[in-house]
C-alpha cells in the first residue's frame, strides 16, 4: 500500500476492500431511497442507488454495511481519497477559527494561498493571478466573461462532444441535448461548434495537426477569427467520452489562437490536479493555455473552481467585476490546500500514471478476447473503453450500462459517459491501493463475460 493510501486509509479506519453482505442496493439504501424520491426533485439523477455513510481512500460504505470499490471518485473529484485526513484536518481547523467572510468584504490569507498555489502549478511561467468561485460551470462562465473583457469582442468558440456545464451559458457552451439541454432553452447567444479531433470516430485517418486545421477552418469561415473572444477546449473531453485528441491538435489550435488575438481556455475541470498524470493535461504536449479553468480535484470534495492565467487577461476586468457571495470560501481553500499539499508529498501524479497502466493492461487484455472493444484510450487515471457493435463501430450504449450495472451490482462502482452513453470510464481516486483496482477489474472483466 502506498504511503497516501495507507494515510487514507488509516487516518479513517476503513479497510480497502470489497465486502459485500446484502444485495446491491440493500434494504436499508432501498428505504432510504423511497424517501429521496418523495422529497427530491425528479430531475436529480442517480447512477447507483446506495446511501453512503463513510468513504475513505478507495472505498464506500453504504448504510448496509457493503463496502464498494470507488472507480468514480465522485466524477474525478476525490482524487486525494475521500475524508483524506489533510483535508479533513485542516477543514476542522478553519470551520473553528471561520467560516465565512465573503473574500469581496473581508480578505483572508487561504484564498490567497490558493491563488499562489494555482500560479505556481498551472502550465507556463508568465505572471499569473486567479478567482475563486463554487463550481467549474461557474469557473467557465467567468473565463468567458474575462476573455471578452480583455478582447473587447463577443464571440465563444468550443468543440463538438464538449461539456461545460449546466448553467445557461455552459449549457450553450455543451454538446450534448439530452440530458443536460433538452428543453431549456433559449441558450445564451454567440457560442460557435467546431469539430473535435476524435480518433476512432474519423471516417479516415487524419492527423492532430489536419484535425485542427479543419475546426479553424469552420471558425474562419463561419464565425470570423476576429470575432472570436475565447475558443474554450477540454485538454481531454470528459463527459464527452474521455476522448483524447490527435497528437499535433491542441498545439496547433494553440498557435492559431496566438496569432489572431483569440483567449485559449483550457477547461481543466476534469482533467486537471494530477487526474491524467500530469498536474494538468496541458502539460503532456507544452501546451500553455491563456485561461485555464479547474474545479472538482482541486479541493477533495468541497465546492471550489477557480480561473488563472495570464495577469494582464485576468487584470483587464473592471474592479467589483468578478466575485460571488461565496467565491473562495474559507472552509474550501483550507480543503484544496491539504488537497494539494497531499498531491505535492505523495506525488499523485506519478501514481495516476500507474493506475493508469494497470488499468489500460486490463482493457486491453479485454480488448482480445471481446469484440465490443471499440476503442480504449485516456491518459493517467483517466481511462475508458468505448462500446461498439459486431461492426465495431456503432455505439453500443446498452451494453455499456449492462456492464456498469453488473459492475454495481458486485460491489465496484463505475461511471459512463459520451455522445452516444456508451463509454465505461474509471476515475479511482489517486490513493487507490494497486491490488484493490486488480480486483475491482477482475469485476469488470467479469462484467464482459456476463453481459456477452
Ligand atoms: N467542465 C470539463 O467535467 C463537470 C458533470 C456532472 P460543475 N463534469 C461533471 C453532471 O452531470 O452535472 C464539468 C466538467 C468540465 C465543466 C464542468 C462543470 O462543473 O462543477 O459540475 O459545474
Amino acid at each position: 500500500m502506498t504511503d497516501a493510501a495507507g494515510t487514507a486509509a488509516g487516518g479513517w479506519g476503513l479497510p480497502q476492500e470489497r465486502r459485500l453482505v446484502t444485495e446491491i442496493p440493500g434494504p436499508r439504501s432501498r428505504a432510504k431511497f423511497a424517501r429521496r424520491l418523495e422529497h427530491v426533485a425528479a430531475g436529480v439523477g442517480t447512477t447507483l442507488p446506495v446511501f453512503v455513510e463513510a468513504a475513505g481512500g478507495g472505498v464506500l460504505v453504504d448504510a448496509d454495511g457493503n463496502s464498494l470499490i470507488d472507480l468514480a471518485s465522485g466524477i474525478a473529484v476525490t482524487s486525494v481519497g475521500n475524508a483524506a485526513p489533510a483535508v479533513v484536518d485542516r477543514v476542522v481547523e478553519q470551520a473553528h477559527a471561520f467560516t465565512h467572510t465573503c473574500f469581496m468584504v473581508t480578505p483572508y490569507d487561504g484564498y490567497v494561498d490558493v491563488c499562489e498555489k494555482l500560479a505556481e502549478l498551472t502550465p507556463g511561467n508568465d505572471a499569473k493571478k486567479s478567482a475563486l468561485l463554487n463550481s467549474g460551470a461557474e469557473a467557465v462562465e467567468n473565463a468567458v466573461k474575462i476573455a471578452r473583457a480583455f478582447t473587447g469582442r463577443q464571440a465563444v468558440a468550443v468543440v463538438d462532444h464538449a461539456y461545460h456545464g449546466r448553467t445557461n451559458l455552459t449549457m450553450a457552451m455543451t454538446a450534448k441535448n439530452m440530458p443536460y439541454k433538452h428543453g431549456f432553452g433559449p441558450f445564451a447567444g454567440e457560442v460557435y461548434r467546431a469539430p473535435m479531433s476524435y480518433p476512432f470516430r474519423e471516417r479516415s485517418p487524419i492527423s492532430g495537426v489536419e484535425a485542427a486545421d479543419r475546426a479553424i477552418d469552420v471558425l474562419d469561415k463561419q464565425v470570423g477569427a476576429t470575432n472570436l473572444a475565447c475558443l474554450v477546449i477540454e485538454p481531454i473531453l470528459g463527459e464527452g467520452g474521455f476522448v483524447v485528441p490527435a497528437d499535433g491538435f491542441l498545439p496547433r489550435l494553440r498557435e492559431w489562437t496566438d496569432t489572431n488575438g483569440i483567449v485559449f481556455v483550457a477547461d481543466e475541470i476534469q482533467t486537471g490536479f494530477c487526474r491524467t498524470g500530469d498536474w494538468f493535461a496541458c502539460d503532456h504536449e507544452g501546451v500553455v493555455p491563456d485561461l485555464v479553468t479547474t474545479a472538482k480535484g482541486i479541493a477533495g470534495g468541497f465546492p471550489l473552481a477557480a480561473v488563472t492565467g495570464r495577469a494582464d487577461i485576468m487584470d483587464s476586468v473592471h474592479v467589483g467585476g468578478l466575485g460571488g457571495t461565496y467565491g473562495g470560501n474559507p472552509v474550501a481553500c483550507a480543503a484544496a490546500l491539504g488537497a494539494i499539499e497531499i498531491m505535492q508529498k505523495n506525488d499523485l501524479a506519478g501514481a495516476a500514471r500507474r493506475l493508469g497502466e494497470v488499468m489500460t493492461h486490463r482493457l486491453d487484455a479485454l480488448s482480445a478476447t471481446h469484440s465490443c472493444v471499440g476503442d480504449v484510450r485516456g491518459r493517467g487515471a483517466m481511462v475508458a473503453v468505448e462500446i461498439v457493435g459486431t461492426d465495431g463501430h456503432t455505439p453500443e450504449p446498452v451494453r455499456a450500462g449492462s456492464i456498469s450495472a453488473y459492475c454495481h451490482s458486485q460491489g465496484v462502482l463505475t461511471l459512463t459517459c459520451g455522445t452516444y452513453g456508451n463509454v465505461l470510464r474509471f476515475l479511482p481516486p489517486l490513493v487507490m491501493p494497486e491490488p484493490l483496482l486488480e480486483e475491482a477489474f477482475d469485476v469488470v472483466a467479469a462484467g464482459f463475460d456476463a453481459t456477452a
